[in-house]
């Protein structure tokens, strides 16, 4: 029978020493705690003295005043109110985890990389999903680009791939980065709106900025609004190189591929979500590893050489452009799998550094603008957030092979030089040499040039990828993105801002700009805008684009959740979860009561949720179980009608047993059942019914309500 599910404690295995005659407690993590009499670890402060009360500032009588000698109460004080370090200037909020990366097969022939020699090696890894616009405490499903960055401790130095799960950017050159961020972040003046696009200083530079078309389109799309960091793709966006031993070079693009294919909610969805589960993604990650369903993506790499790069139609340097995988299948080389989530979100996921120029021989960079740019920027970071250049000294930052180097002092500096040298060349024999053969070399290009401030003019496609993406979404897909663009452009109170906006989407797609046009109350069509080159329509749909597309083949690592009253159905609840996790899907129930709902058996069933608390927002499809005694209370529940009107609005499907009847009527769906909605447990049985949710939504059912109309 269902229960709650046991969440596993973080704490870790501990072993009990004498160290200076004083019993101590070692915890798996390293820390060290003193043992009282009654083995209880001793609180002490940072200086390690034993504290007797920590109840009570020292103080003068009953009534008088606190004394300046409480050094306890100072330290304790002091330390809270440096709590606090800054917070990413982007991407910061984020989630992150332990893992390891796997090699497939050996990888020589292309690069010199270590981590890549030897098939089914596995390195140590450490992920970052975020947002970008909002603060750290904004909510999760926020419609935005997710970071994606992958940090792997390889045994020639760190690798940090440190890319989005979007394949393209909004600008080409890393000067504007300052300028889009300020855009879309809350305005200056007002300070809102948080971790939103909807407003006019983003839409403002947007409309003024058609290199950025591209990247438009994705993020209206329902990639913007991902139902799990598990379920999205990652993308190292610009093309760098593979070296190989002879120093022969391979462009290359690195995709991160899920195992469990990719999904998203609708937007209402996202909103609601919001509301009733701000760390939707976090709590989703969190439940997935803790339950030892470890997510994987496969990492796949498109591999070119100049020949391909001169014959494609776009600029390969141009980080607004894709290279279709109908055009250039992408190739496995690996997986990535997170297994462990950090011991303190603090220690690891606060304070991980990622750095676009960390990079280990055999992998090198390409003359992408937007790359070099970043490579100079994320140093700055580091020093600014983490506070001293001695951030590498940081467990979660500290590379995991051998490491010497002469770099010392500075604040808070954890690893210090022995010995007498501290430079080098030196004639003493001591310290770490260069060492010419294994050490990083970087490609030997040539460059020419005259230096100038400009753009090269194989850049100034701003559209016919734009273009590209959205014809190659499927019909819902299509009606998203215009839903999303109507939206964020309702939000915007300057209308030569709309009306640009529309402009550009003429250039991209004359139904998407005229039906975004007409919800908007447009009076008459503005002119297309001045394309700096005019929009090809010779680009032939790539279905590898659609998430519809590329959605999973079955109900794994997704969630139904059940609805339940007192009298359901025990063998159809039973023969459900059973289903369910044979699929290796979860369920979670969700009750008038969080209690105790009793079962036609008699049985006791505790729920999940009580109904105000489980939305059905937070499911990947719903079941209904009740009894003709329970009916008449559970439709007086709002809540309850909310949720089937959602599930069904959000075209989810939706399993019931007869007597849940009165509530779809109530909820108002009644006259709009479909393939569905399904009478459980039916015909084909519950198993069928299982199998059916791995399509996880009725889109033939969207355009019968409301959602996603444009
Ligand atoms: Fe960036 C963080 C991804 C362009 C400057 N970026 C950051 C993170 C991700 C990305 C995933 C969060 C890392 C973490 O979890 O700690 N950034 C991208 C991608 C870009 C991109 C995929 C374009 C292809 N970024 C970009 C540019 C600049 C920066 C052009 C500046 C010139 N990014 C930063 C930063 C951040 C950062 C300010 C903030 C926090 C940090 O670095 O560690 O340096």
């Amino acid at each position: 029978m269902a229960k709650k599910s046991q969440e596993k404690s973080t704490l870790k295995q501990r072993e009990t020493v004498t160290i200076h005659d004083q019993k101590v407690r070692r915890w798996e993590g390293g820390e060290l705690h003193q043992i009282a009499e009654d083995d209880t670890p001793v609180l002490t402060t940072a200086q390690g003295g034993p504290v007797a009360d920590d109840q009570n500032s020292l103080r003068v009588g009953p009534r008088g005043p606190l004394v300046i000698d409480d050094f306890h109460f100072r330290e304790k004080i002091f330390h809270f109110d440096h709590e606090r370090i800054p917070e990413r200037v982007v991407h910061a909020r984020g989630y992150g985890a332990h893992g390891y990366f796997e090699t497939y097969e050996s990888l020589a022939a292309y690069t010199r990389a270590d981590v890549f020699q030897r098939a089914g090696e596995k390195t140590p890894a450490f992920v970052r999903f975020s947002t970008v616009a909002g603060s750290k405490g904004s909510f999760d499903l926020a419609r935005d680009v997710r970071g994606f960055a992958v940090k792997i401790y390889t045994k020639e130095g760190n690798w940090d791939l440190v890319g989005n799960n979007i394949p393209v950017f909004f600008i080409q050159d890393a000067i504007k980065f300052p300028d889009i961020i300020h855009a879309v972040k809350p305005e200056p003046d007002r300070a809102f709106p948080q971790a939103q696009s909807a407003h006019d200083t983003f839409w403002d530079f947007i409309s003024l900025t058609p290199e950025s078309m591209h990247m438009i389109m994705w993020v209206m799309s329902d990639r913007a609004i991902p139902r799990s960091f598990r379920f999205m793709e990652g993308f190292g966006v610009h093309t760098f190189r593979l070296v190989n031993a002879k120093d022969e070079s391979t462009f290359v693009k690195f995709h991160w591929k899920p195992k469990l294919g990719l999904q998203s909610v609708a937007w209402n969805e996202a909103v609601k979500i919001n509301g009733a589960d701000p760390d939707f993604h976090r709590r989703d990650l969190w439940q997935a590893i803790q339950s030892g369903n470890f997510p994987e993506w496969e990492l796949q790499v498109q591999l070119f050489d100049q020949e391909f790069a001169d014959s494609f139609d776009f600029d390969v340097l141009d980080p607004t452009k894709i290279i279709p995988e109908e055009v250039l299948a992408p190739q496995p080389i690996g997986r990535l799998v997170l297994d462990r989530m950090p011991d303190n979100f603090f220690a690891e996921t606060e304070q991980v550094a990622f750095m676009t120029q960390n990079v280990p021989p055999g992998i090198d960079f390409s003359n992408d603008p937007l790359l070099q740019g970043r490579n100079f920027s994320y140093l700055d970071t580091q020093l600014k957030r983490l506070g001293s250049p001695n951030f590498t000294h940081l467990p979660i930052n500290a590379p995991k092979c051998p490491f010497a180097h002469f770099q010392q002092d500075g604040h808070m500096a954890m690893r210090n030089p022995i010995g007498r040298v501290n430079y080098q060349p030196n004639s003493f024999a001591e310290g770490p040499r260069e060492s010419p053969m294994s050490g990083y070399r970087h490609f030997p290009a040539e460059e020419t040039g005259t230096k100038a401030r400009l753009r090269p003019e194989s850049f100034a496609d701003h559209y016919s990828q734009a273009r590209q993406f959205y014809i190659s979404q499927t019909a819902p897909e299509q009606r998203h993105i215009a839903a999303a663009l109507t939206f964020e452009l309702s939000k915007v109170e300057t209308p030569a801002i709309r009306e640009r906006m529309v402009s550009h989407l003429l250039n991209i797609d004359e139904t998407l700009a005229t039906a975004v046009a007409q919800k908007l109350g447009f009076h008459s069509m503005p002119s297309p805008a001045d394309a700096a080159m005019p929009t090809r329509q010779d680009l032939e749909p790539s279905p590898a684009l659609s998430i519809v597309e590329r959605g999973p083949k079955r109900f794994e690592g997704r969630k139904l959740g059940i609805l339940i009253t007192d009298g359901l159905d025990a063998a159809l609840l039973n023969g459900l979860t059973a289903a369910v996790a044979k699929e290796k899907g979860a369920c979670e129930l969700v009750a008038p009561k969080v209690g105790r709902a009793t079962a036609s058996d008699g049985t006791w069933i505790e729920a999940h949720h009580m109904i105000d608390g489980g939305p059905s927002v937070l499911f990947d499809a719903v079941v209904l179980l009740t009894s003709a005694d329970a009916i008449d209370d559970l439709v007086k529940e709002a809540t309850a009608r909310d949720f089937v009107a959602d599930a069904f609005q959000h075209c989810k499907f939706i399993g019931y047993d007869p007597s849940a009847m009165p509530l779809i009527e109530k909820a108002g769906i009644a006259d709009g059942l479909d393939e569905g909605t399904i009478e459980l447990p039916g015909e084909k049985g519950i198993s069928d019914f299982v199998s059916t949710l791995g399509k996880l939504r009725v889109w033939a059912r969207e355009p019968s309500v409301k959602l996603g109309k444009a």
